[in-house]
């Protein structure tokens, strides 16, 4: 299970501070946190605390506060494909390109910027009409971004197919999809593209939001689960991934295998 770490996120209040006073402080010491909570990437975002034009500027700056403090690989997250340039241009160890969506426009941008800075790459199961409820029609969009792979030379291995999980307060029915969904991924190359989910959309506004997390990690780690955009701070969450690792014998088991799971 790869952790990537959510809270570089200008969505956050203090991280909205930080990116609007150039205050490289509380960036940092989330990095710092969070690679002590078991991350092995750091998801960087910078929200709407960053107007559109400033953002190259501001991936750059961020790339660089983290990388005084942190050996992790990051993970650039922006719909901005110029700041995620700006970003893989300064990374000091292969990063990851979060996200691409399936469309032509989208796809022939971002496929080639991924194989020429050997980034990994997170492709989503939606285009421009949104994201589709059914798995069938997830898939339909997954196999066109492993044609995008097969086309443009990402290894398929190297594209994280991320079925886009939603609040289940409000799209309750998408959950079961997402699954169904992650399962079939499995499926469409050889070797298997990896899946990856934003955890902690699944919970958005939910009055016990970890066990709602917890309950859903578990549930898709056991249908092939490869990466989590999650709360790498929330110590629950990690144990559960970790007894996850174990009981799919992913990893061998020892009694300390909490432990030896975060020192990995
Ligand atoms: N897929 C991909 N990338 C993503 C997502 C995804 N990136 C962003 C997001 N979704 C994953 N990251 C988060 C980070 C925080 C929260 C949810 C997902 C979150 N934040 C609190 C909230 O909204 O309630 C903020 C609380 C606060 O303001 O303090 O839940 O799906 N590829």
């Amino acid at each position: 299970m790869i952790i990537i770490g959510e809270r570089i996120n200008g969505m956050f209040k203090d991280i909205g501070e930080a990116l609007r006073n150039k205050d490289p402080k509380p960036i940092q010491e989330w990095a710092v946190k969070q690679e002590e909570g078991g991350s092995h990437y750091l998801d960087v975002n910078s929200g709407p605390a960053v107007p559109n034009d400033e953002r190259p500027e501001a991936y750059e700056w961020m790339v660089k506060v983290i990388q005084e403090v942190s050996d992790l690989p990051i993970c650039l997250d922006s719909t901005n494909y110029d700041a995620i340039e700006a970003g893989l241009k300064l990374l000091k160890r292969p990063g990851m390109i979060n996200s691409c969506p399936a469309e032509r426009d989208k796809i022939e941008r971002v496929f080639p910027m991924a194989v020429k800075y050997n980034a990994a790459l997170i492709g989503l199961t939606m285009d421009n009409k949104g994201i589709p409820k059914d798995a069938e029609n997830r898939i339909v969009f997954a196999m066109e971004l492993v044609a995008a792979a097969d086309e443009f030379g990402l290894p398929f291995d190297e594209l994280y197919i991320d079925p886009l999980i939603l609040p289940c307060n409000v799209a309750q029915d998408h959950a079961p999809e997402v699954l169904e969904s992650i399962r079939m991924v499995k499926t469409l190359a050889n070797p298997a593209p990896k899946t990856v989910l934003g955890l902690s959309n699944v919970s958005q506004k939910a009055p016990d939001r970890g066990l709602i997390n917890r309950t859903y990690l578990a549930m898709a780690m056991a249908v092939g689960l490869d990466a989590a955009i999650m709360d790498a701070n929330d110590d629950e969450l990690v144990d559960v991934a970790a007894t996850c690792e174990i009981l799919l014998n992913n990893s061998i088991y020892a009694d300390s295998y909490l432990k030896v799971f975060r020192q990995r």
